[in-house]
């Protein structure tokens, strides 16, 4: 679009001086604003009812107010809530075969004084060995809402130790519904964490995260998660048994 003031040549003839200066105003604060691009940028009414514009911002970003005037700023909060892995929820192996084996399940009751009118401290943990691999599975659909990503992320804390470290692996599988025949699934690899250190001082809890390869992963459909101690592993240099006390599966 270009709009020429002086078109037709004989507007001097047709229009009044004030209506064609009413006309080049509006050249100056529309037209003028609109030519001068980027494509995509916003028009927006700026001071004193003058035109201004906001040009495209980044990828991604999101359109927000700051200090009284819209503008681009990347999206914050509104992540999607992780899936939680209960661990009174989980399935156990079932011992048979290589390294199917299942943690200890346990019941750790609060050694502290308890207060009056509360019950102790009582929270489902999980024991996983430090010479044995040992696994927990879950199984559930991804959301509806399942766009990309897949990450466990764990709290545990060790049940003797105060040095050397802990290798925690997790895998995942997906049923494709009409195509995968899913009582003879199988996890195609195990995802590893980083060498969890163990807390310096006994009972204090740490974290670990596992980057999973979610080959297959779609919205609403069936998968199996496991979670395990890598014992064996030559990184794994904790003795004593590491406890897991909660577990969550987050994705985007
Ligand atoms: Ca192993
Ligand atoms: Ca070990």
């Amino acid at each position: 679009l270009v709009w020429d003031p002086t078109k037709p040549a004989t507007n001097a003839d047709l229009l009044s001086p004030e209506i064609r200066g009413n006309f080049a105003a509006l050249d100056a604060a529309i037209m003028a604003l609109l030519a001068a691009g980027p494509a995509s940028a916003l028009v927006l009414i700026g001071a004193g009812g003058a035109a201004a514009k906001l040009d495209p911002g980044t990828a991604g970003y999101v359109l927000t107010m700051v200090s009284g005037a819209p503008a681009w700023a990347a999206a914050t909060g509104g992540g999607k809530p992780p899936l939680p892995l209960p661990l009174e929820q989980a399935t156990l192996p079932d011992g048979t075969g290589t390294g199917n084996n299942p943690p200890e399940l346990i019941r750790e009751v609060s050694t502290g004084t308890q207060t009056t009118n509360t019950p102790k401290r009582t929270r489902t943990f999980a024991k996983f060995d430090a010479a044995t691999d040992e696994h927990l599975e879950w199984g559930r659909s991804l959301p509806a809402d399942y766009v990309s990503g897949g990450t466990l992320r764990g709290k545990w804390k060790a049940a003797t130790a105060t040095t050397g470290a802990v290798m925690w692996k997790g895998g995942i599988c997906f049923t494709t519904d009409g195509a995968t025949v899913d009582s003879a699934i199988v996890f195609t690899a195990a995802d590893a964490a980083a060498a969890a250190t163990a807390p310096g001082t006994l009972g204090q809890t740490g974290e670990f995260t596992i980057p999973l390869t979610m080959t297959g992963a779609a919205a609403n459909r069936e998968f199996t998660v496991f979670l395990g101690r890598d014992a064996d592993h030559a990184s794994d240099t904790m003795a004593g048994d590491a406890v897991l006390v909660s577990l969550r599966l987050e994705y985007a």
